[in-house]
């Protein structure tokens, strides 16, 4: 079976969750950077096989999968050792709510396409594009802390990673990037911290990662 590839950018938060659930998964994988500065997602060649032109893709099994969530939930089903989304009915809903409340509600305001077309089409400064950052990151974190707090142990849900603390750790490293204050989050920071000891975590931190040159 052919080694999978995942199509990667070292600062992508979406591609950082991928990195997070192979690891935890103990799939070994090729990662192959998209320079998503220099526009390298725009490329004929890398729409022609991902036309939403975003990382990240993962091939494997023969397959070209987009989307971090719907990857993170084939590699769950795929390899059902270290489970990211619990198999009882309500607790999966309560995890799935807590990482898409990342990965849509936040993440999205705030990919570089949004960033570019605040600075380049609508005129914004830096600072006022920076200011926009911080907000919808802000503004979403004191719902997710308390939809946490109560099922939280080690970790966001329990005390074993999730799917939601795959989501939430490439959050908090952009939130810290745009030095948004993280204080008033003491269930969200434990867990990253509890995660952060993790290899699989450590191992997809973007400093860790090939940039390219
Ligand atoms: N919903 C997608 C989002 C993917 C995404 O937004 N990727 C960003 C990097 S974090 C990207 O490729 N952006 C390219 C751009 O904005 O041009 C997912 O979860 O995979």
């Amino acid at each position: 079976m052919s080694r999978p590839i995942l199509y990667d950018y070292w600062r992508s938060s979406a591609a950082y969750r991928v990195r997070i659930a192979l690891n935890l998964k103990s799939v070994d994988y090729e990662s192959r950077q998209i320079d998503l500065r220099e526009g390298d997602q725009q490329s004929a060649d890398y729409r022609a096989i991902n036309p939403q032109g975003f990382v990240p893709m993962l091939e494997i099994d023969g397959h070209r999968l987009t989307q971090s969530i719907a990857i993170i939930a084939y590699l769950d089903l795929r390899y059902p050792n270290q489970p990211l989304i619990p198999a009882c009915a309500a607790e999966r809903a309560h995890v799935t709510a807590l990482a898409l409340t990342i990965a849509c509600d936040i993440h999205p305001l705030n990919n570089l396409r949004v960033l570019k077309y605040l600075k380049n089409e609508l005129g914004h400064s830096q600072d006022e594009v920076d200011d926009w950052y911080r907000h919808w990151i802000s503004e979403r974190l004191p719902a997710l802390e308390t939809m946490a707090a109560g099922k939280a142990g080690k970790f966001m849900f329990g005390d074993a990673p999730t799917g939601a603390d795959v989501c939430l750790v490439p959050q908090l490293y952009n939130a810290r990037r745009f030095d948004v204050p993280l204080n008033d989050y003491p269930t969200l920071l434990r867990a990253e911290e509890n995660a952060n000891k993790l290899d699989a975590f450590a191992a997809a931190h973007p400093d860790k990662q090939e940039v390219p040159a």
